[in-house]
């Protein structure tokens, strides 16, 4: 538009200029044309499918616009969220806890953190969902409905500690890109479903099956419908466990949309990454799967430790399995002020991958010295358990209480900061909180 206001200024100073003036305005307008891209039929369809009906006048959307009708309700109403979960993405939906919302041994859908690669998927018909088992090593390609999993199959319920493999990312320095996840990107619900290794015994696998991947129903966020968000797996060692599900539950009633509405599977102990929701397909493959997000540095840290900031070839990334040790405080809140003299009774959880917590400790004088605290068994294998302890404070004054696990190979959470990794990656520190006696 500049571009008309300057020739303005002379334009009317003789025929020669307004002609000069002329056809400046019809190259400018043709360049302009030229310029208004249209969005792309496939994205088009994306779109359609996202808002339920025909876009009528959708071809005349111009490219990297967003309809209205796609554009960001409120998440709390949206989700059925506790207002103290924190958004820290909306395009696409990544939201976390705090601590002090993890306080029940069963996560509530209300204070489960929500993390996704791309656009949830509307308009499910769990009717005629189908879940197709493919991929190299399988012995046929086979499809379920889910009517058709319920009945063929037996039913599990198992209590399931799903983290991200980014929680705690945002303590890391030099900083790793990503959702800058601090505690909260953590939850362990009951998942019900039937066995994935029941479903795999049923279709048939060959003897050179090494791995699975999942693919799923959510949209790409270029909108091109043949790019996966995320497509990533397990080996079959992992898929075969009785814990690894493809559940249609989640605590007791379907699973919420944002959760994977209307199948998911669920792998817990591993990065929350390998349990895929809106699952549609399971490939068995004869390689390590090569599906978006398994590749190159997603989900997977330096086989070998290096120093912070250090450059890692790809070769030398190993992917993530199970997950480290680690324990959060659910109580009380940090900040919380008690009377001399009264005890604090503190309470939480601790996780460790595929492994049990043997033990549980905490400290009042920033890691000088450690008591123990008492440490219940998990209500399954991959469940947390649930700890407690009454901490006397010798006088008044400000302390922090830090919370420390070990696993049952004796690894234990470090006290300020893991190894750094390029991705920001499996930061297990002590989970700490302040607490003033006065
Ligand atoms: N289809 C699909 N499955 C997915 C994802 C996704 O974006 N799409 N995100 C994964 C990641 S990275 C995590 S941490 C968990 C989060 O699960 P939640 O949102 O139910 O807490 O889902 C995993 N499964
Ligand atoms: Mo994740």
């Amino acid at each position: 538009m500049v571009i008309f206001i300057d020739h303005c200024n002379y334009c009317y100073t003789g025929i020669r200029q307004k002609i000069i003036f002329l056809i400046d305005i019809i190259c400018y307008s043709l360049e302009y044309m030229k310029r208004r891209n249209f969005v792309k039929k496939a994205a088009l369809a994306s779109m359609i499918s996202l808002v339920g009906i025909d876009i009528v006048f959708g071809s005349s959307i111009p490219e990297g616009y967003q309809p209205l009708a796609l554009q960001d309700p409120d998440p709390f109403k949206l989700f059925d969220l506790d207002k103290g979960m924190v958004v820290l993405n909306d395009k696409p939906w990544n939201i976390e806890a705090q601590a002090h919302l993890l306080d029940d041994k069963i996560t509530p859908n209300k204070h489960m953190f929500i993390r996704n690669n791309g656009l949830i998927p509307e308009n499910i018909d769990a009717n005629t969902w189908s879940l197709t088992i493919d991929g190299e090593s399988a012995q046929e390609v086979k499809s379920y409905s889910i009517s058709e999993l319920k009945s063929k199959f037996q039913e599990y319920t198992y209590h399931l500690t799903l983290e991200c493999g980014g929680n705690g990312r945002s303590e890391f320095d030099p900083p790793a890109k990503g959702n800058q996840w601090t505690i909260g990107a953590v939850s362990c619900a009951t998942w019900t479903g039937v066995r994935l290794k029941d479903v795999l015994e049923d279709v048939g696998i060959k003897e050179n099956a090494v791995y699975i991947g999942y693919h799923a129903a959510d949209i790409h966020l270029s909108l091109d419908p043949k790019k996966e968000p995320i497509s990533r797996g397990v080996p079959m060692i992992k898929a075969l466990q009785d814990e690894t599900l493809i559940a249609y539950k989640m605590n007791g009633a379907d699973i919420p949309l944002a959760h994977g509405y209307p199948l998911r599977l669920v792998a817990g102990g591993w990065p929350a990454s390998v349990s895929g929701k809106w699952l549609n397909g399971i490939s068995v493959r004869n390689i390590v799967h090569d599906g978006t997000k398994m590749t190159g540095t997603a989900y997977r840290v330096p086989c070998n430790p290096v120093g912070p900031g250090e450059k890692v070839k790809d070769e030398e990334m190993c992917i993530i399995e199970s997950m480290p040790v680690k324990s959060l405080i659910t109580y009380p809140k940090t900040g919380a002020t008690i009377r001399e003299g009264t005890k604090l009774s503190i309470r939480g959880h601790a996780w460790a991958g595929e492994l049990e917590v043997s033990k549980m400790e905490y400290s009042i004088d920033f890691g000088s010295s450690w008591d123990d605290c008492g440490i219940e068994l998990p209500s399954n294998r991959l469940a947390w358990q649930h700890f407690s302890a009454a901490i006397s404070f010798p006088k008044k004054g400000y302390y922090e209480v830090w919370a420390r696990a070990t696993d049952a190979q004796g690894l234990s959470q470090p006290m300020l900061l893991p190894g750094w990794n390029p991705k920001g990656y499996l930061n297990n520190a002590c989970h700490r909180i302040a607490i003033k006696v006065v």
